[in-house]
């Protein structure tokens, strides 16, 4: 006779998968063909027979974020993400750009963003000018929040909002993703460790996509190598439901196609010209339809 335990996909290698279930016990499991692939993230059945832990079922996901392989084909990594950290930083300098393609990213998976400007410890006379770059985001009604991993500014703040949720870190690299999850995490090298133990593959590394749990509440899925989250084929109408403040001029412009360009009578650009759009914002909007269609075979 079986047993059954639910429980939530910690860790996914190509033949197993590591299962946390409510108590926190880790359990190897293979997972039927049937169910297809588990992700980091997901919710699993799974049972537990004398010859062996299989995976009979994985939940309905929320969401799949993928990403695209060194062939550029995309893979999904991780499932049931609620919370898109989009971490920028002082140096490097940043980009709005970049912030505004993670943001069409997180709107299309409908995952709720979160931008978090880090090593504000090096900004000195440049502070206030760092935080109002931020504020057409918060004008946008997004949440931003600033600080830094080395004099800890901000961190609790940045921590709360982690509860109940599960989120991922995105951003360029050199930012201080790293840094900021061995902060978030203090234990991370025990977990590690009962994660090598339950997968019984020797060292588990951090080159895998893994699920923590924070001290404080809450999960964050580590996955290195999200560099630049590519878009997908996105059509130009799933671009504009990225750019929030586009969505009221829907059906707006004289041409249902419009692209705000040098189209007579678009009322995207007279709500620039009024100031109620951020020309910077229209500017990225461009940016990435042009980039879209480009990548069009
Ligand atoms: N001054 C300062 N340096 C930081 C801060 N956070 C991270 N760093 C440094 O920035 C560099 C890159 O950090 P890392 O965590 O590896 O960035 P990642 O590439 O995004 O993972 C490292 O030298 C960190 O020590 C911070 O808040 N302030
Ligand atoms: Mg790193
Ligand atoms: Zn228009």
């Amino acid at each position: 006779m079986a047993e059954y335990g639910t429980g939530r996909v910690v860790v996914s290698y190509s033949q197993d998968s590591i299962v946390e279930d409510a108590d926190g016990m880790l359990h190897r499991c293979t997972a039927r063909r049937s169910v297809g692939k588990p992700y980091c993230g997901d919710m699993v059945r799974f049972s537990v027979q004398a010859g062996g832990k299989a995976i009979e079922e994985i939940l309905p996901r929320r969401n799949l974020l993928a990403r695209p392989n060194y062939r550029n084909e995309l893979r999904p990594f991780a499932a049931n993400v609620d919370l898109v950290v989009i971490t920028v930083a002082v140096k490097p300098p940043f980009e709005t750009m970049l912030i505004d393609r993670y943001l069409v990213l997180a709107e299309q998976l409908e995952i709720e963003p979160l931008i978090w400007l880090n090593k504000l410890d090096l900004a000195g006379g440049e502070r206030d000018a760092e935080l109002a770059r931020l504020d057409v985001y918060r004008r946008l009604g997004y949440r931003v929040l600033a600080g830094s991993v080395r004099s800890g500014e901000g961190l609790d703040a940045l921590e709360a909002c982690f509860k109940g949720k599960t989120g991922i870190l995105v951003g360029q690299s050199g930012v201080g993703k790293s840094s900021l999850i061995q902060r978030l995490i203090p234990n991370i090298e025990l977990r590690i460790g009962a994660l090598s133990e339950a997968s019984g593959l020797g060292r588990h590394t951090t080159t895998e996509t893994t699920l923590y749990h924070l001290p404080g509440g809450g999960d964050l899925i580590d996955s290195p190598g999200i560099r630049t989250l590519r878009l997908g084929h996105l059509s130009p109408a799933q671009i504009a439901h990225g750019f929030i403040e586009l969505r009221p001029f829907q059906g707006q412009c004289r041409f249902a196609d419009c692209r705000h360009l040098a189209e007579p009578d678009c009322a995207v650009r007279a709500a620039v010209e009024r100031g109620e759009v951020e020309p910077a914002r229209l500017q990225s909007f461009h940016t990435l339809l042009q980039e879209e269609t480009a990548d069009r075979p």
